[in-house]
């Protein structure tokens, strides 16, 4: 999901423009009038806010419309810092360029995927030949070709829908991509999705590799952040069954949550807090098994007066203004019991 900067919004006295949704009778159909909107000299510039479902849905993008047209350029507005998306891009040979890099007027076609124009401001301005999403339908734009299904899970599946349509068969790593796309974006099928991602997955799965999957997803440390796992281990407290640890200054919240994730697997402790402190920030990281527990409403009551917190039951994030904080400027893991040990004895 890009970050949502707030976007040209139409007021009172302008009509609102409503993208006008195709209804297509059939798969057929769809893939039919979306191939009808490029021709042999089109240059096609594809945007996305890169991540799983995003990448892998402009790479299937590029490979149903490479031989109809001229070139294809998959283009990103957003700098991708988290490792699992790198390692997508670079294991499965994702040909990636940021916006900046390109001349958007070389392109005569531009299509939109994972996002709608008012997601982001880079989107905002340029005219979409295509725009295809999976987000709740949104005003103020149009384009000749759009196909928004709100109830899918993910791009990665509709895309999918397409391939097979064409009787295109994915390779493996396009079928790795779109199987990570999917995952990503239904949270391995925990969050509402429809049948079709269900049946997308089982048809990419016969083709993708499993190793280079795992790979991806198990890409989520970097080698100089190896050292925070020591000071954490030296750090860690434990009090009835909850796990506090305070890595001080991080260089990236990031390697909180990995750590809290990882501090999570142990056996018979309830609640892990893992903290450090990002840009005049304390920022913590809550986990527990969210049986009779809820982090995010703990999250809430802790820290929602002073700063940011939220979450649901089995995870939540808190971000504090160290200035928020009356600690004399010495945060410790003492200080992160002291703060939250309060509200268990209520
Ligand atoms: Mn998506």
């Amino acid at each position: 999901m890009p970050n949502m900067p707030a976007c040209k919004l139409a007021t009172k006295e302008q009509e609102v423009i409503e993208p006008r949704i195709t209804r297509f009778k059939s798969n057929r159909e769809r893939v039919k009038t979306l191939l009808s909107q490029f021709k042999k000299e089109d240059r096609v510039l594809i945007l996305i806010w890169a991540d799983p479902d995003s990448m892998a849905s402009a790479l299937a993008m590029k490979r149903l419309i490479r031989q109809r047209v001229s070139e294809v350029t998959i283009a990103h507005v957003n700098e991708i810092r988290r490792l699992n998306n790198l390692a997508m891009a670079q294991l499965l040979k994702i040909p990636l360029v940021k916006l900046r890099q390109v001349k958007a007027s070389e392109y005569n076609k531009k299509v939109l995927i994972d996002s709608q124009p008012p997601h982001n401001a880079e989107f905002m301005k340029f005219n979409f030949d295509v725009v295809i999403d999976h987000h709740p339908i949104s005003n103020g734009w149009d384009a000749p070709f759009i196909d928004i299904r709100p109830e899918y899970g993910a791009v990665s599946s509709m895309m999918t829908e397409y391939l097979r349509t064409l009787k295109v068969k994915p390779a493996v790593t396009l079928a790795t991509a779109l199987i990570y796309g999917i995952k990503t974006d239904t949270n391995n099928f925990e969050k509402e999705c429809t049948i079709q991602d269900v049946l997308c997955f089982q048809y990419l799965f016969k083709r993708m590799n499993r190793h280079l999957l795992h790979k991806i997803e198990a890409s989520t440390i970097r080698r100089a952040e190896l050292k925070y796992f020591r000071k954490a281990l030296e750090e860690v407290k434990v009090r009835k069954q909850r796990l506090f640890s305070h890595l001080g200054k991080v260089p990236n919240p990031d390697i909180l949550v990995v750590i809290a994730d990882f501090l999570n697997h142990v056996h018979e402790i309830g609640w892990v807090f893992v903290s450090g402190e990002y840009r005049d920030r304390l920022v913590v990281i809550i986990r527990c098994d969210g049986y009779r527990k809820d982090a995010g409403k703990l999250a809430q009551r802790v820290f929602g007066k002073i700063g940011f917190a939220g979450g649901h039951r089995e995870k939540a994030r808190a971000e504090v203004p160290l200035e928020n904080i009356n600690n004399n400027g010495n945060f410790t893991t003492r200080s992160l019991i002291r703060i939250l040990e309060k509200h268990f004895r209520k």
